[in-house]
């Protein structure tokens, strides 16, 4: 049975959120995380390479013992130790974690303090005024929890799109070299690149599809296999995912694939329009009466009903039917159309490489620079600089770019946003920088008329280029802080300030449509990866596509341009 990578990682994780909450000794809690974050980042398979007896503990942040345990979970599926200590903590105090402002520390006091078991207990709690009562929580956080809980945010069972990507890649190789299949092809919200998916939607073209459909239940992650049918079959898997496989004969293939690739309000809208032409539009085909007039491909289909083939990023139903009926689709962005990386940390911060192994990688990747910003001094958790060593930094990217031919290493820093909108460092250090990225790391859970007038006095610091992953989310783990984006972008609209899309696939914020709201108001987008290793460079395509998903062009995103235009661009005293 096949070990993902990042099976391995969600499990070192889940041990250092267990730790955390248990009030392990922190360096202990850092060393799951940062092995968690290298397996995630290292774009080989880590079962390959023990396969191919490579010693583990060469690999950054990996000694002996996690080595060991890695070996382990690659021949049994699990570690003892995540076991052991999940007895001893309970899964509905991890969820809480979830809730901002409730870190590992109080989430434990919570549960203890209403002897709590489990959220459902946590809900009742919140309903009956009880948490309120306990000292140093108060009414606010019971407000808040209730909300959260509301919500749904620390119950999401959704998968994250990178996740989804590492169980989909090998399935689809098992789909594709199964006997008299032509053609398969990931549909649903994955096909349009949402940055999480509910399950996976495979279709596939053949010949016989009950046989197609035996091979496929046999696939060895298969846990449990709900139904099976001579075209259709549901199964999950044992990550959790589930997946529905459809058998679509050749004439309806693009039908279904349209119908499939949904969203179901993009669809609903494309049946009104057949309607309005006296036609009928499903899943097996564009029909005239009985007669079906398109279906074998998605063009056919988006012609039966007079329109341009849509990209399936822009089909959520906001405004891309009237685009495309008005030849007014945006022109998205490319991988192509990126020149550099304007966010990467280094070993000399929380990073992985040194700066020439990142500056390495990013030539490699064709890029005319890369943005060296690690943390400022307030980071310590993140191994934050101090002023000297920035300096010296400085001084050691501009003797290493005397190397470098068509490309640069620019000096940068991801400075900390303080709590009133001041920066961690002094102008005097920032100004000899080539570009500021500006982040907030700590004091998330302030109200949103504060956290929006922090942001802007921020930005009314014009050494400051970017600001990066401006609303903290974290896919699954933690919520978006309160802000007003509409006046955060209007800010930076007045003083020509930047705003990052993170392409970290567990950040990927800005949202969408806060993509979208920014091209309409005129601020530009930098499309960063944040990269802590030479692999975390490859998250870029995460990052585009999200702008695509929020309509963005070229013309709109910062890192597009060359660096002489570039920094033309950015300096605004
Ligand atoms: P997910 O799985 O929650 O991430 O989101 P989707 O978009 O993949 O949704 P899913 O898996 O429920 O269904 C796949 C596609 O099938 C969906 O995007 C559109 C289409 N579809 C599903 N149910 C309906 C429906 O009731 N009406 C229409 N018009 N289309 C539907
Ligand atoms: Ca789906
Ligand atoms: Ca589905
Ligand atoms: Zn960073």
């Amino acid at each position: 049975m096949p070990v993902h990578n990042s099976e391995i990682a969600t499990i070192f994780d889940h041990v250092a959120d267990l730790l955390e909450i248990e009030d392990a000794n922190r360096f202990r809690v850092r060393a799951y995380r940062n092995a968690a974050d290298t397996i995630r980042d290292l774009g080989r398979s880590l079962e390959d390479m023990l396969e191919e007896g490579a010693d583990l503990s060469d690999l950054p942040d990996i000694g002996e013992d996690l080595a060991d345990k890695i070996a382990k979970i690659v021949r049994t599926g699990q570690l003892p130790l995540l076991e052991e200590i999940s007895d001893d903590v309970p899964e509905a105090i991890v969820k809480a974690t979830r809730i901002p402002g409730i870190g590992p520390k109080r989430a434990r006091a919570l549960f203890k303090a209403l002897d709590l078991s489990s959220v459902d207990d946590l809900r009742d709690a919140a309903e009956e005024g009880d948490i309120a009562e306990i000292e140093g929580f108060g009414e606010k956080t019971q407000t808040r929890i209730r909300k959260e809980l509301k919500e749904g945010v620390i119950e999401d069972e959704r998968l994250r799109l990178d996740v989804a990507e590492d169980f989909a890649a090998p399935l689809m190789e098992w789909i594709r070299n199964i006997e008299g299949v032509s053609k398969a092809e990931i549909a649903g919200s994955y096909r349009r690149r949402k940055e999480t998916v509910g399950d996976l939607d495979i279709l596939v073209q053949g010949e016989d599809g009950s046989a197609i459909i035996d091979c496929f239940t046999e696939y060895d992650e298969v846990e449990d296999i709900a139904s099976k049918g001579k075209t259709r079959s549901t199964v999950t898997l044992r990550s959790g995912l589930q997946v529905d496989l459809r058998v679509i004969p050749e004439p309806s293939w693009g039908a279904a694939l349209y119908y499939f690739t949904g969203s179901k309000s993009h669809n609903i809208a494309g049946r009104r329009r057949a309607q309005d032409r006296e036609l009928k539009l499903n899943e097996y085909g564009l029909f005239d009466g009985e007669t079906r007039i398109a279906g074998a491909t998605e063009k056919e289909v988006y012609d039966g009903i007079d329109l341009p083939w849509i990209h399936p990023v822009l089909r959520e139903s906001r405004g891309e039917i009237e685009a495309a009926e008005n030849g007014e689709l945006p022109e998205l962005v490319e991988s192509e159309d990126i020149k550099g990386d304007l966010h990467a940390h280094t070993t000399a911060s929380d990073g992985k490489n040194s700066l020439k192994e990142m500056a390495q990688v990013a030539q490699d990747k064709g890029y005319e620079y890369l943005a060296i910003t690690d943390h400022s001094k307030s980071q310590t958790q993140a191994g934050g600089l101090s002023e000297d060593a920035f300096h010296r930094q400085v001084d050691e990217i501009a003797e290493l770019n005397d190397e470098f031919h068509g490309f640069r290493l620019l000096a940068s820093c991801e400075v900390d946003i303080l709590e009133d909108g001041r920066l961690d460092f002094p102008d005097k250090l920032l100004e000899r920088l080539d570009l500021v990225v500006a982040s907030v790391h700590s004091k998330l859970d302030l109200s949103e008329d504060k956290q929006t007038e922090r942001l802007i006095r921020t930005m009314d610091n014009p050494l400051v280029s970017i600001i990066g992953h401006p609303t903290g989310r974290q896919i699954g783990e933690r919520k978006a802080f309160a802000l007003d984006m509409e006046q955060v972008l209007a800010a930076a609209k007045d003083r020509g300030c930047v705003l990052e899309l993170n392409a970290n696939p567990i950040r990927l914020d800005l949202k969408d449509v806060h993509c979208r709201l920014a091209a309409e108001t005129g601020v530009d987008i930098a499309i960063s990866t944040d990269a802590h290793s030479t692999g975390g460079l490859d998250n870029m395509r995460y990052g585009i596509d999200q702008a695509r998903r929020g309509w963005l062009a070229a013309e709109n995103i910062v890192n597009t341009r060359s660096w002489g235009n570039l920094s033309k661009m950015l300096r605004r005293t």
